[in-house]
């Protein structure tokens, strides 16, 4: 194989094709809320019901979202890889569930989910396909008013880290797709796998913040630019 164990970062440019927004395309404002104001743990403690109202409109709005084509040749790699010893992790910062669906199966969500809630006091999770309100109370311990969205937001600490790093301590190819590169832990990820030795690509609209941490890129739609490299990759893994 070209590469063993592939690693893929990807962002909110993977599903603007879906019609999901994204923050920056959005212009750091997002429906109207400045990021840092919803997605921020201050701002949930200091006004939850905007911040509820927030991912509410955004769960409803994923429920409509379907994967586009690069989501489903992310899957037909995988699956390519697996049936020749390989792997591939996809680790999204995205909190919709278009990857699941178009069929890739080694998926980390590091920001969370949105289609789970989890309790603020007990820290159970459970799924969650409607809007959340305080008025909700929680089936594991059943305190009202603390069933939050499952996600990661700025001040607190990324999810399953642990299996992110082992994924990135193996990789010997690291692909960012649709991310700006502006939030940590992630944009910091492929400078973890550059001083490893491994090669870096970025496939991204136009350069992102840390564009001049990857050795090669493909700028375009990931629509467009996502298929092709798969193809490319799958056409190149048959020749080894
Ligand atoms: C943490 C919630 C400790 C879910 C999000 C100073 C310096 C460095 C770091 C910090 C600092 N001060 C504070 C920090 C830490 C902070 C941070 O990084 N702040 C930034 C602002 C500097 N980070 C944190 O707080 C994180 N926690 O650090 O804990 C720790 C660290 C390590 C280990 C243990 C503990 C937690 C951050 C999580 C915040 N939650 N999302 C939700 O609401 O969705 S962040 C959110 O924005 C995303 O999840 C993502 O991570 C981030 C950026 O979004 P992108 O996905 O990149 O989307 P964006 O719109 O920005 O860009 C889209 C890109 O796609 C663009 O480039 C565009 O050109 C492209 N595009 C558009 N259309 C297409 C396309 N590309 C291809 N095709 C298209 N069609």
């Amino acid at each position: 194989m070209i590469a063993d164990n592939i690693f893929i970062l990807t962002g909110a440019g993977i599903s603007a094709e879906s019609g999901l927004a994204t923050f920056r395309d959005a212009d750091g404002l997002w429906e109207g809320y400045p990021v840092m104001e919803v997605a921020s743990i201050q701002a949930y403690d200091r006004n939850p019901a905007r911040v509820l109202e927030f991912y509410n409109l955004r769960r409803a709005q994923q429920l409509n979202a379907k994967p586009n084509r690069a989501h489903v040749a992310l899957a037909q790699l995988e699956a390519h890889w697996r049936a020749h010893g390989g792997s591939v992790t996809i680790c999204t910062q995205n909190v919709d569930s278009l990857h699941e669906q178009a069929g890739s199966t080694r998926v980390i969500h590091m920001h969370g989910e949105i289609n789970k809630a989890r309790c603020h006091d007990c820290g159970d999770v459970t799924l969650a396909d409607g809007d959340l309100s305080p008025a909700l109370g929680c089936a594991a311990c059943g305190r009202i008013g603390g069933m939050r969205p499952h996600i990661v937001w700025f001040g607190e600490t990324p999810l399953e880290m642990d299996a992110i790093y082992d994924a990135l301590a193996t990789a010997d190819l690291f692909v960012s797709i649709g991310t700006s590169g502006a939030v940590y832990p992630a944009a910091g990820f492929v400078s973890a796998v550059r001083r490893a030795g491994a090669p870096t690509m970025e496939m991204n609209l136009e350069p992102s913040e840390n564009a001049e941490a990857f050795d090669l890129a493909r700028y375009g739609k990931a629509g467009d630019v996502v298929p092709e490299w798969v193809t490319d990759m799958i056409k190149l893994s048959a020749l080894r």
